[in-house]
């Protein structure tokens, strides 16, 4: 028997919980991960064919229908997906109508998904529709970039900017800068709402004084996401530690090399094409 739990993608998304988890990103249950799988990823095994529990959404996800998605449960903590993925992880089917999702593998002693489900569902929405091959949403809550929702105004272009200039690679990987909510409740379909009208045009979002969403085409896309904003957090943290007296910087001029020689585009808004004279 080909049993889904022995699968690459639990493997992925128990590994990438264990590495977020051993950053300290994921107190207690805080984080959740979904990542979206089609009728072909799930073809070859013989443990998912069976609906073991129908779950009501709460919101229309049809836009998703027939889709699959493997998703960290609610109230489960990071640390131990990596050793009980079959009661961590769940395997869901968003039915033809959208309302509800099949239980088809997991979540083996009565787990549900995610608090923050509906906040999945509706980004992936969103990005599926500015990128095809997008399948993966991670949230956690990295400890500097929550630190900077206390200290800089809650202004994209700003923190943006602010997280380009903290090192080489940050514009590399997330030209398109960075999207900001305002403080919201978590759990709720409102900033489910908020987050995924900004995944129209960002990958990353911050939930201020709380944490981050990131997306991506697979799962090393969306983690390393996260990690390339946080490091580029905690570098300004280091400043601030060391006095926070900027000596010299990287400049916008510096920030378009970058750019063409990496071959992104950097967001116009924030960095203009060229320099003001
Ligand atoms: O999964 O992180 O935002 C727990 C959370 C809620
Ligand atoms: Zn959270």
């Amino acid at each position: 028997m080909v049993s889904f739990g022995d699968s690459e993608f639990v493997k992925k998304v128990a590994s990438v919980t264990q590495a977020s988890y051993q950053h300290g990103w994921d107190e207690r249950n805080g984080g959740n991960v979904s990542l979206r799988l089609t009728d072909e990823d799930v073809a070859d095994f013989d443990d998912v064919s069976e609906v073991k529990e129908t779950l009501d959404l709460g919101f229309d996800a049809s836009a998703l229908a027939g889709s699959y998605f493997l998703v960290t449960g609610t109230g489960r903590y990071f640390r131990n997906v990596i050793d009980q993925p079959n009661l961590d992880l769940g395997l869901v089917k968003i039915t033809a109508d959208g309302q509800h999702a099949d239980l088809l593998w997991g979540y083996e002693d009565g787990a549900k998904p995610t608090s923050e489900f509906p906040s999945h569902l509706m980004s992936h929405i969103e990005r599926l529709k500015v990128d095809p091959s997008h399948r993966v949403v991670m949230h956690c809550h990295p400890t500097n970039v929550i630190a900077l929702s206390f200290t800089q105004d809650l202004d994209e272009r700003e923190i943006t900017r602010l997280l380009w200039k903290m090192q080489a690679e940050s514009l590399v990987v997330f030209p398109e800068g960075i999207g900001i909510i305002p403080y919201m409740t978590p759990g709720t379909n409102e900033i489910g709402a908020a987050t995924s009208q900004k995944m129209a045009d960002f990958r990353t979002v911050i939930w201020p004084h709380h944490g981050i969403f990131g997306t991506g085409a697979d799962v090393d896309e969306a983690f390393g996401l996260i990690e390339t904003v946080e490091k580029a957090a905690t570098i300004y943290s280091q400043i601030c530690a060391q006095g926070g007296n900027i000596k010299q910087e990287i400049t916008d001029d510096q920030l378009r090399q970058l750019a063409d020689a990496f071959g992104v585009t950097a967001n116009p808004e924030y960095l203009p094409e060229t320099s003001k004279l």
